[in-house]
């Protein structure tokens, strides 16, 4: 719709400056809703030339096998199960890093972490002593959708810099709620490690909550994290709506430690880490009952994932990546194969199991796509769009998905091969284990990673390989931003 306006309407002042005399004029109707559908002749939700509205939904550490439509037993999530019958489910959707920091960077930036600077082999994520951040240079979603006339907002955990330049307001989001880096960070009292993580209090960590640029609870209480994050989001929804808007909402949960509100404690027959899930799937039946309650559903995408695999070490109060093999900070599937859900009546149909390679990055060529914003041509996007198959189409994306840990490549999967170059567990320890002959999975066949077949495919490890130096060869890393400390 943009290319043929005059550059003047294209400018974010002249959508706002519309969208403000439009509402104004409908509050001189009963109900603004009604002005919309009758004004217009057709409903709110089927504005024709209106861009898509976007509500990308990022849960924290939540494993594959962590929602019902996902096969768990006993965890209940009757709005994710919703989303998965009236929209698409992904079966083989990967996030590009298994950690929370590069994860973000790419599903923001459509980037491997390694080209915009997020990834290190020392220091894994950010700090609270971390001088750094997300590079002012990298482009956002929320950045380019902004240049489109939307309205932008972050509610959630960011982690990608928490010094004001690298704060999500000063990287495309109008607004931000929310805490700057993970809920287990600046531990400030507290005993043993299990006893502060079984009997957790939010008083043992110093997380500040933020509003913009603005300290306004610290510690935060994340007793109350989540359902204020879903009072945050509708709020949001409700003031644009009648606009095209970008909300990301990231919730801090289920990464430990484990917090739920009141009316979500003995919810779950899977105890605390399932009273956890159940009241994030409560707040995503929020966001969609909000959309409903506003017309807006058929004009907007929500799309519901996470940003890496269970963080097994914390055994029951960790998730579960089902039966992907490990989880969080690997590069087994457990670590980068995340739940994927797609939600947008009218345009995503409705039961459609994809097992297509997607992954985070697609999010940004997509979005941009949709909005009918070009994709920055100055530098490499790793993400494709994908929104052909988000409408149906059982087209491929991806033939190759790299699993970087930190700056190396520990793994790549061609089609449904998939070569381990180097093996290290997550957090026990351990030493990175080089394999001069890479172990050789053939996940359709061999999901959980189990049966080396290197022997018998010599030829499929040599495409492999040949493909893994093709992109070494054209990569263009950035300088890693993650361990530059703030000094003392
Ligand atoms: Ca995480």
């Amino acid at each position: 719709m943009f290319a043929s306006m005059p550059d003047t309407m294209r400018h974010p002042a002249f959508f706002a400056f519309r969208f403000r005399s439009l509402a104004m004029r409908c509050l001189a109707c009963t109900a603004f809703f009604l002005c919309l559908t009758a004004c217009s002749g057709r409903p709110a939700a089927a504005q024709g030339d209106r861009p898509p509205n976007v509500v990308l939904i990022f849960a924290d550490d939540l494993g594959y096998g962590d929602i019902g439509v996902y096969g768990h037993p006993t965890i209940r999530t009757p709005n994710l199960d919703r989303m998965a019958a009236e929209g698409m489910k992904f079966t083989q959707f990967y996030v590009g890093a298994s950690v929370c920091t590069p994860s973000r960077a790419a599903l923001l930036t459509g980037r491997l972490p390694i080209r915009s600077g997020m990834a290190s082999d020392r220091r894994r994520v950010l700090f609270p002593d971390s001088k750094l951040g997300l590079p002012a240079r990298e482009i956002t979603i929320a950045e380019a959708l902004k240049e489109a006339g939307y309205a932008t907002g972050i509610v959630g955990k960011w982690h990608l810099g928490h010094l004001e330049p690298f704060l999500p307001t000063n990287h495309g989001f109008d607004s931000y709620y929310g805490i700057p880096y993970s809920n287990d960070m600046d531990r400030v009292a507290g005993g043993e490690w299990q006893e502060i993580f079984w009997e957790p209090k939010f008083e043992y960590w110093n997380v500040p909550l933020l509003r913009d640029t603005e300290v306004i609870e610290r510690p935060v209480d994340q007793e109350t994290i989540t359902r204020r994050y879903a009072q945050e989001a509708v709020a949001f929804i409700r003031d644009h709506a009648g606009e095209p808007f970008f909300l990301y909402l990231a919730h801090t949960m289920p990464h430990t430690p484990l917090f739920r509100s009141a009316a979500f404690a003995g919810h779950s027959k899977a105890g605390l880490y399932g009273d956890v899930i159940e009241e994030i799937d409560w707040s995503v039946g929020q966001v969609m009952q909000t959309l409903e309650e506003e017309g807006i559903a058929e004009n907007t995408l929500v799309f519901f994932t996470s940003d890496n695999g269970p963080w097994l070490i914390f055994r029951t109060h960790g998730g579960s990546a089902g039966l992907l093999r490990d989880g969080k900070g690997t590069t087994y599937e457990g670590g980068m194969r995340s739940p994927a859900l797609a939600w947008w009546p009218g345009t995503v149909p409705a039961g459609a199991v994809n097992s297509a390679l997607v992954t985070a990055m697609d999010v940004f060529p997509t979005v941009l796509g949709m909005a009918g914003v070009p994709v920055p041509d100055d530098r490499t996007i790793d993400g494709m769009d994908i929104g052909n198959i988000l409408r149906g189409s059982d087209e491929d994306a991806h033939d190759m998905i790299l699993y970087y840990r930190g700056t190396r490549i520990f793994a790549a999967r061609v089609g449904p091969w998939k070569a381990h170059f180097i093996t290290q567990r997550a957090y026990i320890g351990d030493d990175p284990v080089s394999h001069d002959t890479p172990i050789l999975n053939h996940l359709e066949h061999d999901p959980s990673e189990r049966f080396d077949v290197s022997a018998e495919h010599p030829e499929v490890l040599e495409g492999i390989a040949a493909r893994v130096a093709e992109h070494q060869a054209g990569l263009d890393p950035w300088p890693t931003q993650l361990d530059a400390r703030i000094e003392e």
